[in-house]
């Protein structure tokens, strides 16, 4: 767990200097929710999908090999399909920072729609690798129903049937507005990054930093924050002139909650999870 003195020093930086905080979010921030992230090594998602006999772990989300073989990519959909899970502490203090008029931006490489769960409001959100909130025919970019969409996934393990285009002469493969590896972010991403480079303070949660251009955002020279099981990126890396930074190790959930005490928020917090 993290050095208790560097949670207060966030605390005491986040009550004197902030107004305008921008999250950079990760998987890590679900696993507690029960959605395996990418990456850790027993648990991850890539870790485990040897029976999906991929070529490679990353093929479950390349846009070429869904084109070929969309199976691995459904199998893993009715696995994380949104509404099985609830948001974790994590999304409540996001939730949080936006009562107390902090939030200037969720930027989220998340797929799973807990930060809408938790009640953060979508003006705040840029879900920069898209979401299973919506759906479309990747041949002709028809939008697909929710509803259908929802009983194919729910259903795969029983039916194994795949979503296609219903449109007259197309037949195309349904895909969630997931950005696959291969596909472009969506204009919501860089329209962001004005209000990213004006932030007072970058709170990276539960990520890798792997993923481009997304982990670019924690390079702008601002105030910034890790909350991360290990460290990641170029954090511990800067000079001390540059601006401030702060690393906190460990459960991402137990360092919120550690950081809303000492804000005076503690009780608000579990309340607000409580109530989601
Ligand atoms: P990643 O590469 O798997 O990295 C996750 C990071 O979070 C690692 O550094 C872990 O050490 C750390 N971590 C894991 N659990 C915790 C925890 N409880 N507390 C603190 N840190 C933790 O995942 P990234 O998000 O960096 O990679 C980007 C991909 C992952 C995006 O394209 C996502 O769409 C994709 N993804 C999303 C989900 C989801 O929506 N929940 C799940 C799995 C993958």
């Amino acid at each position: 767990m993290s050095d208790n003195a560097e949670i207060k020093e966030l605390a005491n930086f986040i009550r004197d200097k902030c107004k305008n905080i921008v999250l950079m979010l990760g998987a890590g921030v679900s696993t507690a929710a029960g959605i395996p992230d990418f990456r850790s090594p027993k648990t991850g998602l890539y870790a485990n999908l040897a029976r999906l006999n991929l070529p490679y772990p990353e093929a479950v989300f390349d846009i070429q090999f869904f084109l070929k073989n969309p199976v691995p990519f459904y199998t893993l959909a009715h696995e994380l399909y949104p509404g099985k899970f609830r948001p974790t502490l994590t999304h409540s203090f996001i939730r949080l920072l936006h009562s107390h008029n902090l939030l200037s931006l969720c930027c989220t490489q998340n797929i799973d729609t807990l930060e809408r769960r938790a009640g953060v409001p979508s003006e705040k959100i840029v879900e920069a690798h898209g979401s299973f909130a919506t759906q479309r025919c990747v041949r002709c970019r028809t939008p697909f129903d929710d509803a259908k969409m929802k009983d194919f996934v729910m259903n795969y393990a029983q039916k194994k049937l795949i979503p296609r285009c219903g449109k007259k002469g197309c037949g195309g493969l349904i895909k969630p507005d997931i950005v696959f590896f291969g596909e472009s972010l969506p204009p919501s991403f860089f329209s962001s990054q004005s209000v990213v480079s004006k932030a007072d303070l970058i709170l990276v949660i539960g990520t890798s930093l792997t993923v481009q251009p997304f982990a670019s955002l924690s390079l702008y020279p601002v105030p910034r924050a890790l909350i991360n099981l290990d460290l990641v990126g170029d954090f511990g890396m800067r000079e001390s002139d540059e601006e401030r930074e702060f690393i906190l190790l460990g459960q991402c959930d137990d360092i919120v909650r550690e950081l809303c005490r000492e804000l005076g928020w503690e009780e608000e917090l579990m309340k607000l999870w409580e109530e989601t």
